[in-house]
Order: C-alpha cells, then structure tokens, then sequence
C-alpha cells in the first residue's frame, strides 16, 4: 500500500470518546484511563524553545511537575534533551544527569511518568526508576536500540515523526503531500518497532509538528488527524498524540499587523483551541506546558463527541 492509501482512514469518524483509542495495559496507563490524556511537560534543559532554564534545577522540575500533576495532568513527560530548531546534541552523561533525578522523585510522589529521550540508555535507566512511558521524538531513527527497550518493557511508546536532528530542522522539511508522506514514514517506524517486538497495542503516533515541517505542514497535519491514526498498511487504528502547545507556528498565526510573533505564553489560549479541535477530531493525547485550560478543553471535546456519535448510532 502507499501513503495516498487511505482505505482505513476513509470511514473513520470522531470516536465517542471509546477507550479504543488507548493502548490497553493493566497497570500502565493511569488507572482512569480517560479516553483522552492530559501530558504535562516539564523540560529539564536550559534551552527548549519555550521554557528553557526555567525548569533546569532538579527541584524546580520536581515542583513544577507536580504542580501540573496537581492541576490534572494525566502523564508527566520529562525531558532533559531540547529540540528547538538548531540544537545541537548535548552527551548522554548530562541528559541523564537532568532526567534521572526528576523521574525519580516524581515516580515516587505516585506521578505517572512518561520520559522524552531519543536515547534508549536514558530510556532504560528512567524506566528502571518508575518512567512508565517512553516518548521518543525520533520514533526510534536516532536510536536502534530504542525498540528493544520498550519491547522489553511493554510500556506504552510514542513514536514520532521526524526527519533527522534539530540542528538542521528545516533542511529536510519538504513534502509533496505532507500527510501521505508523514503516514508512510510513521508506518515504517511502526513496523520497525513491531518487527522489534513492540505490542502493537503499546503504540501511540505523533505526527511530529515542528520537526520537518514548515507552518503550512502543521497546519495540514491538524487538519488530518483522522488519517494519521490510521497508518497504510495497518489494520489497527493507532491513538495519536498532538504537540502543537506553544510551537511557533501558532505564534506566527497570532502575529499582529506589525508583523511581531506572538510569545509563547501568548500562544497558550490558541493550544487550548487547538486541544479542543484535536480532541474533537480523535485525538487520543495532548502534550501541553499548562494543564489547567487543556484539562477543561479535554473536557468539553469528549462531551462534543459523546453527542456527535448519539446522533449517528
Ligand atoms: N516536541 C517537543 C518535545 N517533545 N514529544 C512529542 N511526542 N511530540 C512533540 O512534538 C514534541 C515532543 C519540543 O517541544 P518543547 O520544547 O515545547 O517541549
């Protein structure tokens, strides 16, 4: 099958808010298991895009993930590597020197932890201190051994798209047709990490907003969840993931008439739009730095497509 198959895709609708959308795993997701989750991010680095430095001392990362486990998060996502456009890699001594003590202390305070690592060393060693999710930008490129770790595991996965290192994040952002390409690719790391002994059921997609993807892309992407939750060649429909919280392509949307992009702080009604859309469309996880207006937004999305599948049954 190639990326303009979309057989699968074809009949998808809003799901009523059906726990299918989940990867079944007892004792793994939150024991509530809504059937859309609320990812809180906390970035242990001192230059992610939108809060770099302000989470980097391991306790203000510990308070700060707790305070959005307070808030309602569902999942903590923890960080130590940035990706803003240009980074360069940082060593894996230092990743896990940023990581490892937040995991665990949030781990311990009963956090459901996921980590964000390329790396399946750092993967391995925070699951190993109560990571109980693995986020992987890359969707396994940056890391063979990814695969096997998560196999190992049977933990949860979020496979990403992405085209390479964000030292050059626009070099290889072009498409012909962004979501045909984006479903091929994601469909091949899938099958990388089935062939490597990931439960399909432990599979969550991303359609990686930002990483090789111009404004145009983004917006595309959003505008067809539908079909990225349903991969060619797959029979399953995968739950997807959407990352748009405070990504510069909604403040460049916002910019005023001068020109001048909107902050990322001034982005964040804008993502609770962008939640409530997604969530409407299926989507089965958003990964936000503020909790609260997102959590409401869930919530008025599932209600929405409760009430749209009434009418249709
Ligand atoms: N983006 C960032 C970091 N982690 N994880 C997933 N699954 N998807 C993303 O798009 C993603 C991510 C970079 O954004 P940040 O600096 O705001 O955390």
């Amino acid at each position: 099958m190639t990326g303009s198959d979309q057989a699968g895709a074809a009949d998808y609708r809003p799901d009523p808010g059906q726990s299918s959308h989940l990867p079944r795993l007892p004792g793994q997701l939150p024991p509530h298991q809504p059937p859309c989750l609320v990812m809180g991010v906390v970035n242990v680095t001192p230059d992610s895009f939108s809060d770099g430095g302000q989470w980097l001392q391991p306790q203000a990362a510990i308070a700060h993930g707790l305070e959005l486990w307070r808030e309602g998060a569902d999942v903590i996502d923890v960080g130590g590597e940035s990706t803003r456009p240009g980074a360069q890699r940082i060593a894996m001594t230092d990743e896990l020197g940023r990581v490892m003590p937040v995991v665990s202390a949030l781990a311990e305070a009963g956090c459901f932890v996921s980590i964000d690592t390329m790396r399946a060393t750092v993967a391995t060693q925070a699951l190993q201190a109560g990571a109980r999710m693995v986020n992987d930008v890359s969707g396994g490129l940056a890391d063979s051994g990814m695969a096997g770790v998560v196999a190992a595991a049977g933990v949860p996965y979020i496979i990403t798209h992405w085209r390479g290192h964000s030292a050059d994040m626009y070099g290889p952002a072009t498409y012909t047709d962004v979501v045909a390409e984006v479903r091929d690719e994601l469909a091949l790391r899938v099958t990388a990490a089935v062939s490597a002994g990931v439960d399909p059921a432990q599979i969550i997609v991303d359609p990686g907003l930002g990483f090789a993807k111009l404004p145009e892309h983004n917006w595309t992407l959003l505008a067809n969840l539908d079909r990225i939750a349903c991969l060619p060649g797959r029979q399953e429909r995968f739950p997807v993931l959407v990352a748009a919280s405070r990504k510069r392509f909604i403040g460049r949307l916002l910019a005023s008439s001068e020109g001048e992009i909107r902050s990322f702080v001034g982005s964040d009604d804008a993502t609770v739009a962008i939640t409530a859309l997604a969530v409407a469309a299926g989507a089965s996880y958003v990964r936000v730095h503020v909790v609260p207006g997102n959590v409401d937004a869930v919530r008025v999305a599932l209600r929405w497509r409760e009430e749209w599948a009434v009418g249709r049954q």
